[in-house]
């Protein structure tokens, strides 16, 4: 076991996380212990835990691809990646204490039942998560009740009276400066614009001032939150005079699904429950926990205050690292409205999917989803990618360059240094494209800036697509085989690195045009698209590849 001063807590345990031989990472007061077993996860990417009052819709979806798509690029980059990708279901509190009620089935059973529509919703949409975490699974329960009691015997809790408006939509307490009375008498959030109702109680409350300037400090030093946007308005939150202390529990009287405070008559407050999940997938116990911190948590912007001030302070309560990075995200709109129950618009992955696939869904909310700024879910414009970048620039490029009438000997060749002798000006940019393009692609998956990678990888086959109606391969087949060997081992060349770059993006249809390509899994990592088959080294062992026999249509055109 290895004593750390606390100064070096952070940089070391980021040290120790890349050793071959640490297991348990424990971190304690003023000591932190590592004990020497394993080689621990090196990337720990977590989504929010989804409430099971309803059913996921797309903004679900969303969150837990751009993860998945980063999650996979970082698999990508290294196969053998260990790596954790949680996700999962927030059960107890009152939302879905009274959502349980209105069907009549008890809690227990209601949250079964909905908690595997989201895992459902996630396989059928190919998420790879490794962890899918519940937060009515008992393990996760034992954690909350340790953590309870670390806070507690840390002097991080007091009981108070408590007097505030709270939102049962949003589970939050709100002061009366973020309230406002309408028409109807009632008093609503200002942000959310929920409902909310006064609550007068007896609470547990966290010494969350205590921890404002450290959290300043780690947003100003760190820079942890991406996009600035949300940086700016977490600065704003914690500059505030009023930010205040926050209720932890609530009297077990009203609410009494979720986990009991140890010894008492309250249930843990569901943020806190919730926020600890992450802890308990990291295998939290007696203080120690097997990866940590999280390499990027992804949330929506709706929950920032709680991941970016309510998160880092209980950490910080705990002597713990704080997360490396929250990738923030904005919401998606269906054709220019918010989505909601009441308006019928809430749009279900399942539906999605079984109308368009897999690939296409997640095609259409990485293609069009920006972090920065709302998206708009408008299905026409969407089946209009499709078609135009799925179908015809890719679908029918591979088509073509594998089409007999082409290509009759069925095989990519072998690059030849005399192909530089037919080459042309849109032959050389689509070089130069093709050797940038890794690099562009991964500057924009590792800023999950998506659609940007994607419209990269668009813009090398359409100039691909620009070259081969150029050169005409099937006047080029009667005409110089040799020039005819030069297009298709461009051509294909460039299917195969764009390809092994959508993997991250569309893992089924890239597999299948790898497969087509004869393209083996040990050779469709990112190192593998760095590697053209033009360059030097490519050039002494170069050989043919027999095309699969098996015919594919990539992407079938969505006709409307
Ligand atoms: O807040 N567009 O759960 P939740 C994009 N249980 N993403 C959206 C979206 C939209 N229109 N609507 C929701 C909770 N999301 C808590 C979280 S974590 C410790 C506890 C996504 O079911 C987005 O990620 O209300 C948002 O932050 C999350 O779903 C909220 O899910």
């Amino acid at each position: 076991m290895l004593k750390l001063p606390p100064i070096l807590l952070q940089n070391e345990v980021r040290r120790c996380l890349t050793k071959p031989d640490f297991k348990l990472i424990r971190f304690t007061r003023k000591t932190s212990t590592i004990s020497t077993e394993k080689s621990p996860p090196s990337y720990f990417i977590t989504t929010p835990i989804f409430y099971v009052n309803s059913v996921p819709h797309i903004g679900h979806l969303y969150t837990a691809l751009l993860a998945d798509a980063h999650y996979r690029f970082r698999k990508l980059k290294d196969p053998d990646l260990n790596g954790i990708f949680s996700t999962g279901t927030d059960e107890h509190g009152m939302k879905v204490q009274q959502a349980a009620l209105k069907t009549g089935a008890s809690p227990q059973e209601y949250c079964n039942t909905v908690s595997e529509k989201f895992r459902h919703a996630f396989d059928q949409a190919a998420i790879s998560y490794t962890h899918f975490i519940r937060t009515t699974d008992d393990n996760h329960k034992d954690v909350v009740t340790e953590i309870w009691n670390k806070l507690l015997d840390g002097g991080h809790l007091y009981r108070d009276d408590y007097s505030s408006w709270y939102s049962v939509q949003d589970e939050t307490f709100l002061p009366g400066t973020q309230v406002e009375q309408r028409a109807d008498g009632h008093h609503y959030s200002c942000e959310s614009g929920h409902k909310v109702e006064w609550a007068s109680e007896i609470n547990w409350c966290f010494r969350l001032e205590r921890q404002r300037e450290s959290i300043l400090k780690w947003i100003n030093d760190k820079d942890p939150i991406r996009p600035a946007v949300f940086s700016n308005q977490v600065k704003a939150w914690l500059e505030d005079d009023r930010l205040g202390d926050i209720s932890v529990s609530r009297p077990m009287s009203r609410l009494s699904w979720g986990v009991a405070v140890p010894g008492g008559e309250d249930t843990v407050y569901v943020w806190l429950d919730a926020l600890v999940n992450y802890l308990t997938v990291a295998g939290y116990k007696n203080g120690s926990v097997s990866c940590w911190p999280p390499t990027v948590q992804v949330l929506g912007k709706d929950i920032l205050k709680f991941h970016a001030i309510y998160w880092p302070a209980f950490l910080l309560a705990l002597d713990m690292p704080l997360p490396e990075r929250l990738l923030v995200h904005s919401h998606w709109l269906v054709e220019d409205v918010k989505m909601s129950k009441s308006l019928g618009n809430v749009l279900c992955p399942n539906d999605l999917i079984n109308s368009y696939g897999s690939d296409a869904t997640r095609y259409m909310l990485l293609r069009e989803g920006v972090p920065h700024m709302d998206g708009n879910f408008c299905k026409h414009r969407m089946l209009h990618y499709l078609n135009l970048e799925l179908a015809d620039t890719l679908g029918n490029l591979l088509n073509r360059t594998c089409s007999t009438g082409v290509n009759p000997a069925q095989v990519i060749p072998p690059w030849k240094p005399l192909f530089q002798s037919y080459a042309t000006e849109l032959s050389s940019n689509l070089m130069e494209h093709l050797e940038k393009l890794p690099e562009l692609v991964e500057q924009s998956y590792e800023n999950f800036y998506f659609y940007q990678g994607i419209v990269h990888v668009m813009d090398a086959l359409r100039i691909t697509n620009q070259f081969v109606q150029e050169e005409k391969p099937w006047d080029l087949k009667k005409t110089n085989q040799e020039r005819l060997e030069f297009v298709l081992a461009l051509s294909l060349e460039s299917l195969r690195i764009s390809g092994i770059l959508l993997k991250p993006i569309v893992p089924t249809l890239a597999e299948t045009l790898l497969i087509k390509l004869n393209i083996t899994p040990s050779q469709q990592t990112f190192q593998h698209t760095k590697k053209n088959t033009w360059s030097p080294c490519a050039q002494t062992n170069q050989s043919i590849i027999e095309l699969d026999k098996q015919k594919v249509v990539l992407f079938r055109k969505i006709r409307e």
